[in-house]
Formats: structure tokens, C-alpha cells, sequence
């Protein structure tokens, strides 16, 4: 009898192991695509998802909201050209991470959100489930795709499509729903194994067509005074080597929005940064390369664009063409394909901007470098500690370690560290971007920390860091090499406002004066500074960064330091009137 027991039992084992279910089968899906790294937050129904994830050679990042989870989701997206992915429990959860994918949608950085749901039957019939919630349908506005998978054999179909969504043409967020009772479904292991899919060059090239390429090159020769402006799809799309040589074959000019900043050196001699006004206003052609004419550059039009201009755009997608003003020369495609197009049409005999326009850019950045340099002189003693006087220190510490990443969020703490902040390599900006959001700064340190091995320095302003704070505790937790530098002047923009009742509550952009964030970073076992001068701070980072320990330096900078909004008090309709 005993026997007969052991018999049956093994039998029943070896059906077992024959079978798999939606767990499995979605992390197989995932891992034969290449993507290794989950950020998310357990919890029902996805918690065993997590676990196996974990289990079966995954690195799952669990961190404290699922909002920092997605944030980090979405730069993986942007530094590796695979989809972040970020998982969650339902309703609230999917919400917290929503925002996230909105973000990654809006900025084309490729995304999954995975959230658990309830079963249909309940949330169609709206019996109220736990966390019950129609979370596709809210999804759908907010993300370039959104999937439902209701059955284990369509997981394979179901991922690779969110995959292909995610990367193909325009990247973007994906969400992809997941209820409680797919996960459990089981199904023979060999079906299985052969319904995933491996999906094919899931990006494909897009190569320009040759007259709209004839065009922009045509059109690029006749300018006297031309543009390049490089934006963050070209940093996705790592077309620098290309980039690089077009620039340096044309002699052209070229200004790097925020994040396409260290595509090339920002010390590069054909860097018009420091004449950004100028260029904008005087050239008469502007090739655009994967940077879109919205609010970050005055919609192409108005007092910044001064003298009437043509622009050649790049970009993958047709629809942006023609958005905010005439695109006279369009050129679709992926962004390798089309520079490197013009790059063959530009040939070897073409004949560089005339000396008047390079000079009068060249006098421009020297005169904005030569003002820059004495303000930022001017500030190493001044006590208290201001932005300048603190980011002379920052820029110093980034040259000499331009490997690692530079995380920068705030008002203040952005513009001003966007200006005098050098990035050298590409892809190491990584900041506010499309929203000017608060609230990406640690969730973009881990993830940089992860995807790249390498170190990361995170600059928040201190009400910016408030938004995701909590995420310290991750940081240790994972023994992350991150170094958070908090400039804390007390408030949202400064620190100084009164209430204008003269009653006892705080003004409304105040914090509590002279907090230490430092404690924070302490609680959880890093390494918590507190500094008052740039000596201080400069110790105190390129010690973080020697040790690798998580480390927050809570850097005082004088209250009153500041303007409000950073540069957008333009975009502030009080503010604006004042003026
Ligand atoms: P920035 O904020 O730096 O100005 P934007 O986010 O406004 O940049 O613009 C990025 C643009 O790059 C988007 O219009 C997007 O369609 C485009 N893009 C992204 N990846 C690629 C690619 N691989 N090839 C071509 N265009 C791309
Ligand atoms: C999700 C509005 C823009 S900048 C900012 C806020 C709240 C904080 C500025 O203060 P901080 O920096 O960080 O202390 P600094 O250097 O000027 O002192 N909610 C979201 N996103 C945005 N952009 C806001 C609010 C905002």
C-alpha cells in the first residue's frame, strides 16, 4: 500500500512539474526579452509575482510608493532603450504608479506599468471588490498602449505587444493589466514555454525618405546663419557618434536642451549654451533633433525666436511636424538613420557658417562664460552659502567624475544647476524633463544606480525632494552608491515669505526653517552631513562618492536666495503681472 502511495505521489509530482501558471509565465515572457530589472511595491495580488520574480534570477527593487517606483521604471526606459517596468497592486496602487506612466508617456521614455486588478466579473458588474477598480480604461489616456491579459496563453502575446508598444516609433508608457486570477491560472509547462514570444527587433529602424533628406540638406547649405538644437530623443536614441560628426563636418552651432546636455562635451567649442538667447533669436535655419517645439523652447515662435527662421526637423514621429509653427523641411525617422542620411548628403566639401555668425556666437558664449565665471568667483566666500557658491563646488565634483550620473530637481536648484553644471557624456543629465515635475529625484537615482552600476549625485531642491524623500530608506536598504544633495533654503523657491494675514499659520512656500534632512538619511544606517560652506560640501560629496555609501548632504543655503519659480516666473500669472 505504502508503495502505491509513493507511486501516486510521484505521479502527481511530475504532473506538477509539468505545469506552470500565469506567474511564471509572465516572468519567462519577460526575462526571455531581455528585461532583468522590476521596480514596483508588492502587496495582493501581486506580492508571490514579486517573490518569484526575485526568486527566478530577477532584481526587484521594492520601494516605499509606487510613484518613485514608476519614476524609476521610466528612466531605466530612457538609459537601456528597454521598457522600465513597474509593477503594483490594484486601484491605489495603479493609481500612485499612473502618474509615472503619464510622465514616461509625455517625456517618450519606454514604460510598463504591470498593475494587479480585480476580476471583471465584479469591476464590470461594480460589486465592490477589494481595490476594485476599471483601471484599463482609466489607463488608455494616459499611455501610448494598454493591454488586458485575461488568459495564461495570451501572456506571451500580451507582453510582447506592451513590449513593441513601449520601444517601436515613438517610445512610451504601456500599461498592461493583470487580474488576481491570471496569475493563478496554470496550464501545461511545454504549451506554455512555446506561447511566449521573443520579440524581433522590437524598435525597428526608420529610415528617411531620400527627397525629404535632399531637402533639409538643401536647405542647411543656403542658411548664414544655422542651428543645431539636440534634445533628449537624440540622448535616447544614442546617436552621438553620428551627431558628433555632423556637427564638427558642418561647423554648425549646436545648443543641447536639458537632458541632451553631454551628448556632446558642454565644453565643446561649438557649444552655444552660453549664447542660447542669441542663437535662438538670430539663426535663420534651425535643425531640430529630437526636441519638440513646446513650452521648453516658446512653442518655436515669439520674442525668444526673434528673426524669422526655417526649421528642419527630425523626429520619429510624422504627427509632430507642423505642431506649433511651419516645419519646412520634415525628416521622419529614427534619429541614427536620418542623421546619418545627411551626414552622406553633407559630404566632405561642405563649406562651414561664415565667420560674421560664428564669431558673433563665439563673442556671445565668451562674454556669458567671462560673467558666469565671476559670479560664481564672487560667491565661493559669500556667508551664507548661496546656489552658486554651492554649485561651484558641483561642477568641479562632475568634471572630475563625469562617469556618473547627475540627478538635478527643483526651481532654483534646476536652472541654475543646468547653467553651470559641464556634462560630459551622454545620458548622465538626467532631470525634471517635458512636466518641469517634482518628485522624479529618487526614483531616478535608484533606477541610474541599478541600470548603470555607477555612481549617482542627486540634486533637490528641498521642497523637491519632499516628494519622494521617503525613498532614503530604499537607497540603504538596496546599499545603493547614491549621494543626495539637498539644497535647503527653507521653502518652495526661498524661504523667506511671511503670511500675508500676519496669523500664526506659515506662509505658504515655507518649511520648517533650518530642518535636517540629514537625520533622514541617518534613521535608515547612511551617512547623514550637515553643511554651511562649499568647503563642506565638496568634502562632504567626494567623500560619498569614494565610500559609495548612501549618503544625503543637507547643504544650507541662505533663505533668501532665489526667485521664484526659478526662470518660469514668466509662466506665474500673478508673478507675470507684477512685472
Ligand atoms: P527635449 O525636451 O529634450 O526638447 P522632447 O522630449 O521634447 O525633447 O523631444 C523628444 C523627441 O524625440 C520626441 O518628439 C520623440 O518623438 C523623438 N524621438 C524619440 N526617440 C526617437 C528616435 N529614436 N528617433 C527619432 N526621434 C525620436
Ligand atoms: C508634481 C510646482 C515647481 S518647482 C517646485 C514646485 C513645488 C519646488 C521648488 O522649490 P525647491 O527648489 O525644490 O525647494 P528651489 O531651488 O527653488 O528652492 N508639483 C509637482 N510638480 C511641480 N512642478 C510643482 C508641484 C513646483
Amino acid at each position: 500500500m505504502a508503495e502505491v502511495g509513493n507511486e501516486l505521489q510521484r505521479h502527481a509530482a511530475e504532473e506538477h512539474q509539468a505545469q506552470t501558471d500565469g506567474f511564471h509565465l509572465v516572468i519567462d515572457a519577460l526575462k526571455l526579452n531581455g528585461i532583468e530589472n522590476i521596480y514596483g511595491l508588492p502587496g495582493i495580488p501581486v506580492t508571490d509575482l514579486a517573490r518569484l520574480a526575485q526568486a527566478n534570477g530577477m532584481r526587484v527593487i521594492s520601494f516605499r510608493h509606487e510613484q518613485n517606483a514608476g519614476n524609476a521604471a521610466a528612466i531605466a526606459g530612457f538609459l537601456t532603450q528597454k521598457p522600465g517596468v513597474c509593477l503594483t497592486v490594484s486601484a491605489p496602487g495603479f493609481l500612485n504608479g499612473l502618474t509615472a506612466l503619464a510622465h514616461a508617456t509625455t517625456n517618450c521614455f519606454p514604460m510598463i506599468l504591470i498593475s494587479g486588478s480585480s476580476e471583471r466579473e465584479i469591476v464590470d458588474l461594480q460589486q465592490g471588490d477589494y481595490e476594485e477598480m476599471d483601471q484599463l480604461a482609466i489607463a488608455r489616456p494616459h499611455a501610448k498602449a494598454a493591454f488586458r491579459v485575461l488568459h495564461a496563453e495570451d501572456i506571451g502575446v500580451g507582453i510582447a505587444r506592451a513590449i513593441r508598444a513601449a520601444v517601436s516609433g515613438r517610445p512610451g508608457g504601456v500599461y498592461l493589466d493583470l487580474p488576481a486570477k491570471l496569475l493563478g491560472q496554470s496550464m501545461e509547462a511545454e504549451k506554455g514555454r512555446k506561447s511566449l514570444i521573443k520579440v524581433v527587433d522590437p524598435a525597428p529602424r526608420q529610415l528617411p525618405a531620400p527627397d525629404s533628406v535632399d531637402r533639409a540638406v538643401a536647405l542647411l547649405k543656403n542658411a548664414k546663419r544655422p542651428l543645431i538644437l539636440l534634445g533628449k530623443g537624440a540622448a535616447y536614441a544614442r546617436a552621438e557618434a553620428d551627431i558628433r560628426t555632423l556637427v564638427e563636418k558642418t561647423g554648425i552651432p549646436y545648443l543641447p536642451m536639458s537632458m541632451a546636455k553631454g551628448l556632446l562635451p558642454d565644453t565643446h567649442p561649438q557649444s552655444a549654451s552660453a549664447a542660447r538667447s542669441y542663437v535662438l533669436a538670430e539663426a535663420d535655419v534651425v535643425l531640430l533633433v529630437g526636441a519638440r517645439l513646446n513650452w521648453l523652447l516658446s512653442h518655436g515662435k515669439g520674442k525668444t525666436w526673434g528673426k524669422p527662421k526655417q526649421f528642419i526637423q527630425i523626429d520619429i514621429a510624422a504627427t509632430e511636424m507642423d505642431s506649433n509653427v511651419a516645419i519646412a523641411a520634415p525628416v521622419v525617422g529614427d534619429i541614427g538613420s536620418c542623421v546619418s542620411a545627411i551626414l552622406d548628403k553633407v559630404g566632405n566639401d561642405f563649406a562651414k557658417p561664415g565667420a560674421e555668425w560664428l564669431n558673433a556666437v563665439a563673442d556671445r558664449r565668451d562674454t556669458n562664460l567671462a560673467k558666469m565665471a565671476e559670479t560664481l568667483a564672487k560667491s565661493r566666500d559669500v556667508s551664507p552659502m548661496n546656489f552658486h557658491g554651492a554649485l561651484n563646488v558641483l561642477k568641479d565634483v562632475v568634471k572630475a567624475n563625469p562617469g556618473i550620473s547627475f540627478v538635478n530637481e527643483g526651481a532654483n536648484t534646476l536652472d541654475y544647476a543646468r547653467a553651470v553644471i559641464d556634462m560630459y557624456e551622454p545620458r548622465k543629465r538626467l532631470d525634471v524633463g517635458t512636466w518641469g515635475v517634482m518628485g522624479v529625484g529618487m526614483g531616478y537615482a535608484v533606477a541610474a544606480a541599478v541600470e548603470t552600476n555607477k555612481p549617482v549625485l542627486a540634486l533637490c531642491g528641498d521642497s523637491a525632494f519632499g516628494f519622494s524623500g521617503m525613498e532614503v530608506e530604499t537607497i540603504c536598504r538596496y546599499n545603493l552608491p547614491v549621494c543626495i544633495v539637498i539644497f535647503n533654503n527653507n521653502g518652495v523657491y526661498k524661504g523667506i515669505d511671511v503670511n500675508p494675514t500676519g496669523g500664526k499659520d506659515p506662509a505658504v512656500t515655507t518649511f520648517v526653517p533650518g530642518a535636517r534632512y540629514d537625520k533622514m538619511m541617518e534613521a535608515f544606517g547612511g551617512v547623514g552631513r550637515n553643511v554651511t560652506t562649499p568647503a563642506e560640501l565638496e568634502a562632504a560629496v567626494n567623500e560619498a562618492l569614494r565610500s559609495g555609501k548612501p549618503t544625503l548632504v543637507n547643504a544650507v543655503i541662505d533663505p533668501a536666495a532665489g526667485t521664484e519659480s526659478g526662470r518660469l516666473t514668466n509662466l506665474n500669472p500673478q508673478s507675470s503681472a507684477k512685472k
